[in-house]
């Protein structure tokens, strides 16, 4: 049964006064981490809105230690942090519990520029957690498209829209034979509640990947930031699964989509409420570009059943 809200631990380590625009939804992301991680942990972050957010020392708003590292080392200095963890505790030198060590990061940090560390923190089974919040642009320098981007998607460096695919990274990742694997929604923060602590108890590379719709990029209203998540959900532009040692469950509702059960919303309204696609749905393309989405959903879907039948 997926944790209710309400019953989500109290604790904090975002605190008041940080940086990050109000409703962000990245740092409601790492709120949750927090609930889930406990205190005894180290965050590891590269050059991104969470970084800007922190704030200067001794003020910084996010309590745990945060080491800033250059963007393309996510994977290997989490990796040494863990070994060097784990080397002062053999040698008597690390008093208590060994802190947990995970990466927060962004989709440029992940998709992009980190990713070659990460792959090979992967390949090696590196025992820490990489969570990867995905605002599908470089947001913090000011909206530049990134391989999350979803095709269609207006920013800075696609200013009539970007022209192809985003990389299907959740899959990639997979093919590393990892232990754990997640993708998780706001709309959801109970099953991403649930999906952090099964990591925290797991062993080797984990990687958690939650999509955190960014309204001053994408062009919504603050207030629909939830609400745009579970569109997102719902008409399967962002599916919800798990992979324990390969193995996949869903979560509904692309479990039913998975299934045939249930078909996914049409992403119309999806791609409406939000400004960055409306060059892309302006005048007589607005079907194709609605039907192509639909479409790369199909296929999504599709490859998920692959994967889930082996
Ligand atoms: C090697 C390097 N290239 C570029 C930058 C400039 N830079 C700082 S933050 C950032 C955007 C990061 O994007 P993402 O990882 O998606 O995080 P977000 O800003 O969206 O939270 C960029 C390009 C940098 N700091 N270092
Ligand atoms: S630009 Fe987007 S991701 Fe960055 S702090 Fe603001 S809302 Fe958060
Ligand atoms: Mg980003």
């Amino acid at each position: 049964m997926t944790t209710a809200i309400k019953n989500l631990p109290r604790d904090e380590i975002v605190m008041a006064g940080n940086g990050a625009c109000g409703g962000c939804p990245a740092t409601a992301a790492l709120r949750i981490v927090g609930k889930a991680f406990g205190p005894n942990a180290i965050c590891l972050m590269t050059p991104s809105c969470s970084v800007a957010s922190i704030g200067l020392l001794p003020k910084s708003s996010f309590n745990y230690p945060i080491l800033n590292i250059c963007f393309a080392a996510a994977g290997s200095s989490a990796a040494g942090m863990e070994y060097a963890l784990e080397s002062l505790q053999k040698k008597g030198r690390l008093s208590g519990e060994k802190p947990l060590v995970f990466t927060w990061i962004g989709d440029g940090g992940t998709y992009d520029i980190g990713f070659q560390a990460l792959s090979a923190a992967a390949e090696r089974n590196d025992d820490f957690i990489h969570i990867c919040y995905n605002n599908e642009a470089y947001s913090n320098t000011g909206v530049q498209r990134s391989g999350a981007t979803p095709r269609f998607a207006a920013t800075t460096t696609t200013p009539t829209g970007k022209q192809v695919e985003k990389k299907n990274m959740p899959l990639l990742m997979l093919d590393h034979h990892i232990p754990y694997l997640a993708t998780a929604s706001l709309a959801n923060p109970g099953d991403f509640y649930d999906k952090l602590i099964k990591a925290k108890n797991s062993k080797g590379f984990r990687y958690i990947e939650i999509l955190a719709p960014c309204y001053t990029g994408w062009k919504f209203a603050a207030e629909d930031m939830i609400n745009i998540s579970r569109k997102a959900v719902n008409c399967g532009a962002w599916l919800l699964f798990e992979a324990e040692n390969g193995k996949i469950e869903f979560t509904n509702p692309t479990r039913k989509f998975v299934e045939g059960a249930a078909s996914p919303e049409s992403p119309a309204e999806y791609l409406s409420m939000q400004g960055r696609f409306s060059a892309a749905l302006k005048g007589e393309n607005r079907d194709q570009v609605i039907n192509s989405m639909a479409s790369q959903i199909a296929d999504d879907l599709q490859s998920l059943r692959r994967y889930s039948a082996n």
